[in-house]
């Protein structure tokens, strides 16, 4: 299975796709987002523009820029409301999303962020499974040649996953 976990700064991989954890506006922000934009430079942001924002659970594909990466893939997660909101199905559309637009623009590996998990609040524990078990169910029923990467921003969210994909 072509999932690989990795510690690291999302903005520094050589891979086809990364996905930013953005807000509905997708012009920039705190976090993740606001390092991919940094890290992508101003033609980012003047391309967000003209995309008209993207809705809780969607995403929207545009070039890196000056990101290694050749595309960055933007999705909004869910701010977690005690979970009554519809949170979790949201979480598991913006991956579910996010890979539907790597396949269609047929890249061959994407890498996620800990999407909702940081200023969106969602408990890092069921975030996880979600991330997991949405990426790996997604790519048996795809027969998907794509490499899917967790990029962990510290060694407690490593183990997350890692304790995740050892079961
Ligand atoms: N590389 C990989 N992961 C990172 C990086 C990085 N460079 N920087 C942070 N993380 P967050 P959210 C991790 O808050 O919860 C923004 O303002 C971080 O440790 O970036 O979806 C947007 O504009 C955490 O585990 O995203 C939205 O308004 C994970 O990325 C809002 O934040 C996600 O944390 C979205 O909140």
């Amino acid at each position: 299975m072509a999932i690989r976990i990795i510690q690291g700064d999302i903005t520094q991989l050589d891979v086809d796709a990364i996905v930013n954890a953005a807000n509905s506006s997708l012009l920039g922000g705190g976090g993740v987002d606001g390092a991919i934009h940094r890290a992508a430079g101003p033609e980012l942001v003047a391309k967000c523009r003209l995309l008209g924002g993207c809705s809780t659970g969607e995403a929207k594909i545009t070039k890196g820029y000056r990101l290694i990466a050749r595309h960055v893939i933007h999705t909004v997660g869910p701010v977690w409301r005690g979970g009554v909101n519809n949170e979790a199905q949201l979480l598991k559309s913006c991956y579910l999303n996010s890979l539907q637009l790597a396949r269609e623009h047929e890249l061959e590996s994407i890498a996620f962020p800990a999407i909702s998990c940081g200023i969106y609040g969602f408990p890092i524990r069921q975030a996880v499974e979600i991330a997991y078990t949405t990426a790996s169910d997604w790519l048996d029923l795809n027969h998907s040649a794509i490499d899917i990467c967790f990029v962990c921003f510290g060694e407690d969210m490593e183990k997350e996953y890692l304790r995740f994909s050892e079961r």
